[in-house]
């Protein structure tokens, strides 16, 4: 019995969450990291369909395709070059779509801005697709989880205090190598501060690499 609790404890806390920072300082036009590795063109989110589910995207933003298109904004504020949710807004979420369950090694994130729409804060969820139950437009308000879907990982890059601009790369992955086997992604995105209307994060590019 308690190996059966601590078998459940294990498979529900697999996936880890860890993030690399550029300052403004060392921020690049490559996204090169220290220990994540920089966005790919030709990975598995490449060819997946986005939706947006809840909330808006800031006009001034580009579409969900920028966040697969390998393409990199050409520096610190470029919001043609990433996906944001509307200002003022507290962000929203968004579905993607592989068209077929594919196995999933990790799912990287990355941002730029130089202040407070730097830093990433979401919540991933995840469904293969024949869930009896799934909801596939859950809004907000609607826990995913009660309605099909797999609660992966929570992202918080925020720094306690101090200097937060610059670039962010987040790698979710999991000890066993592999996070599941998935045909869809939602992402709940969060504002990083409701100081004023600016906290919806930059997002560059979202990769996710196939099993
Ligand atoms: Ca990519
Ligand atoms: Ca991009």
């Amino acid at each position: 019995m308690i190996n059966v609790v601590l078998l459940m404890i294990v498979l529900l806390w697999n996936a880890s969450v860890a993030f690399d920072h550029n300052t403004n300082r060392t921020a690049n036009r490559e996204f090169k990291f220290q220990d994540i590795s920089s966005p790919v063109k030709d990975d598995a989110a490449a060819s997946a369909t986005l939706t947006l589910i809840d909330g808006e995207l800031d006009q001034g933003g580009a579409a969900l395709s920028a966040l697969t298109d390998g393409r990199l904004p050409n520096d610190e504020d470029d919001p043609g070059a990433n996906v944001f949710f509307r200002a003022g807004s507290s962000g929203g979420r968004f579905r993607m779509d592989f068209g077929t369950p594919i196995g999933i090694a990790r799912v990287n994130s990355y941002s730029w801005h130089p202040g407070s729409r730097a830093p990433q804060l979401y919540k991933l969820y995840a469904a293969e697709g024949s869930e009896a139950n799934l909801n596939l437009d859950p809004k907000r308000g609607v826990d995913p989880v009660s309605c099909g879907w797999k609660f992966v990982a929570l992202v918080n890059t925020l720094a306690e205090q101090g200097q937060e601009g610059g670039q962010y790369a987040v790698t979710i992955t999991d000890r066993s190598g592999s996070l599941g086997k998935y045909r869809y992604l939602l992402f709940d995105c969060y504002v990083t501060e409701l100081y004023d209307n600016w906290g919806n994060t930059f997002y560059s590019e979202i990769d996710v690499i196939g099993k």
